[in-house]
């Protein structure tokens, strides 16, 4: 509420010449606070300060209560209430605002200005580093990549591929077959994704056959009874020796950066004529004369002619079609490349372990 009564000074006693004045000041008092709009809790505490502190102008507008004349302490008091009210209201409701921000903010306990969290990338292993490097340069001479089943029946994996019934690979003691299943087991070479492949399609053939193969082998440094394989096959009229002879050279060069290589004769009951390959290593190095026991070759894979009953046992004419087909081991050429002394490490998953590949794509 506003006094808005000036008597005439003409009437006026010398006091209420003066309490006009107390008047006065107590309505620009009002106006200045109505005008107050402290942006900040700061600025806030200011204004409380100024106006309702205990040395404040309210305080001092109230001290001079004394000087108000009789009849019109009343309307005084009544204007004081007014501005007490006022400034607290404004206080208390710019308190309430500034604290609801000041909680936003710490709630969210978030720093716009701090740096983001890397990205952790994932890498690849080095069994698949160099799975890959195998593929992609059989991939360079039309070589497709092909996949199937890793639980096999035993038809695909031996019988297609000439092993005899009484061939020890058969027995129970080297291959982990499926117990609930009769005739089911764990593929031992990935030659039964080719056997699959003969019997969908007509030659020409060009394909690769990386994958996971499993031996019941005893587990040590150097063997596991889990590895991986490349398998190739190249079917078409008039494949010859010498075709798988070139194929396996570029192989080497590329793979191995070497220009010499070797076929020693061999035997696989699924090959005929069957080779060994060997690389040209040398024994300048102490390390090249230990890998390859002082002799400089190393032994890289096993080759040789598709024998013709496999071709027909797969439904493939063998007076019409001759091919090749080679297969080679990935653990000991990983465990050469990254210089890894226990092939048992490529397959725990520890991360300390697979960490050192990150730089590896
Ligand atoms: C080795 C030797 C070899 C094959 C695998 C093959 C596949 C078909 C027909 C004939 Cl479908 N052969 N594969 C041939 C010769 C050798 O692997 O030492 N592997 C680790």
């Amino acid at each position: 509420m506003r006094c808005r009564t000036i008597e005439h000074p003409e009437t006026l006693k010398p006091e209420t010449f003066f309490m006009s004045d107390i008047f006065e000041k107590a309505l620009q008092a009002q106006t200045a606070i109505a005008a107050e709009a402290p942006a900040t809790a700061e600025a806030l505490e200011v204004f409380r300060i100024q106006y309702l502190g205990s040395k404040g102008l309210l305080k001092s507008l109230m001290g001079e209560m004394a000087n108000v004349s009789n009849e019109r302490k009343r309307d005084y008091g009544q204007l004081m209430n007014t501005l007490k009210q006022e400034a607290e209201a404004k206080f208390q409701s710019l308190k309430v605002t500034f604290e609801a921000q000041a909680q936003s903010v710490d709630s969210l306990a978030l720093d716009l200005t701090a740096p983001g969290e890397p990205l952790a990338l994932g890498s690849r292993h080095p069994i698949a580093v160099t799975m890959n490097r195998i593929v992609e340069i059989f991939a360079r001479m039309g070589f497709s990549v092909a996949d199937g089943p890793e639980i096999e029946d035993d038809w695909h994996n031996f019988t297609a591929m000439n092993t005899p019934e009484d061939h020890p690979a058969r027995d129970m003691q080297d291959t982990f077959y499926v117990v609930d299943a009769p005739g089911m087991l764990l593929r031992t070479h990935t030659s039964p994704v080719q056997a699959r492949v003969m019997q969908r399609r007509e030659p020409p053939i060009r394909i690769i056959a990386p994958g996971r193969v499993y031996r019941n082998e005893t587990i040590s440094t150097r063997s596991h009874c889990q590895f991986h394989q490349v398998e190739g096959l190249y079917i078409d009229e008039g494949v010859s020796f010498a075709d798988l002879k070139q194929t396996l050279y570029y192989f080497a060069k590329e793979m191995f950066g070497t220009t010499k290589i070797r076929l020693r004769p061999s035997f696989f009951p699924f090959t005929e004529p069957s080779a060994e390959m060997d690389i040209w290593l040398g024994t300048e190095t102490e390390k090249n004369s230990r890998l390859t026991k002082g002799t400089g070759w190393l032994e890289i894979l096993g080759c040789g002619m598709v024998d013709p009953d496999v071709l027909e046992m797969c439904g493939i004419d063998s007076k019409k079609y001759s091919g090749f087909a080679f297969g080679m081991g990935i653990e000991r050429q990983a465990l050469r490349l990254y210089e890894i002394g226990d092939i048992r490490l490529l397959f725990e998953n520890d991360v300390r372990f697979l960490r050192q590949f990150e730089a590896a794509i």
